[in-house]
């Protein structure tokens, strides 16, 4: 069994985090999720709009993920990596060679970012909305 992980916050779930999390899955045969916490992402300087556990909930709610764990730090990654068994270790390219430091360990893909969405646009747009 081929083990991925990936990390992040997935807030206001969108189809470019639903194409990601679908071809990181694609890696192997079991895909970890890492999903930033609530205090993680103040470190981010990220606000999420759904809290932690509403972003698992539609996280596992996904064929593509089989597990969701929580991301606390920067530093869990290599820890991760050997605790879970990964052999592949993937990311958005927004991060290319962010992470090579795990190659080491695991293989790194970066898959390419889904262009024109992001929550920030998502957020930006409802905020725009009359009500
Ligand atoms: N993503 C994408 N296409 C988009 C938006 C996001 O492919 N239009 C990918 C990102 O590249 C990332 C994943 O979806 O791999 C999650 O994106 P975010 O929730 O924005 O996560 P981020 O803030 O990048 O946090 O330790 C890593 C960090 O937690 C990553």
């Amino acid at each position: 069994m081929r083990r991925v992980i990936t990390y992040g916050t997935f807030d206001t779930l969108h189809f470019g985090h639903i194409r990601l999390l679908q071809r990181a899955r694609a890696l192997g045969d079991y895909l970890i999720v890492g999903l930033s916490s609530d205090e993680f992402n103040k470190k981010k300087d990220k606000k999420a709009f759904h809290s932690w556990s509403e972003r698992k909930y539609l996280l596992e709610a996904l064929r593509a993920v089989d597990l969701v764990i929580p991301e606390e730090s920067w530093e869990q990654k290599r820890k991760d990596v050997k605790l879970y068994h990964v052999n592949t270790f993937t990311m958005g390219d927004d991060w290319e060679n962010k992470f090579d430091f795990l190659s080491d360990l695991c293989d790194v893909v970066y898959l390419p970012r889904t262009r024109d969405i992001s929550s920030t646009t998502i957020r930006t747009a409802i905020g725009s909305l009359e009500c």
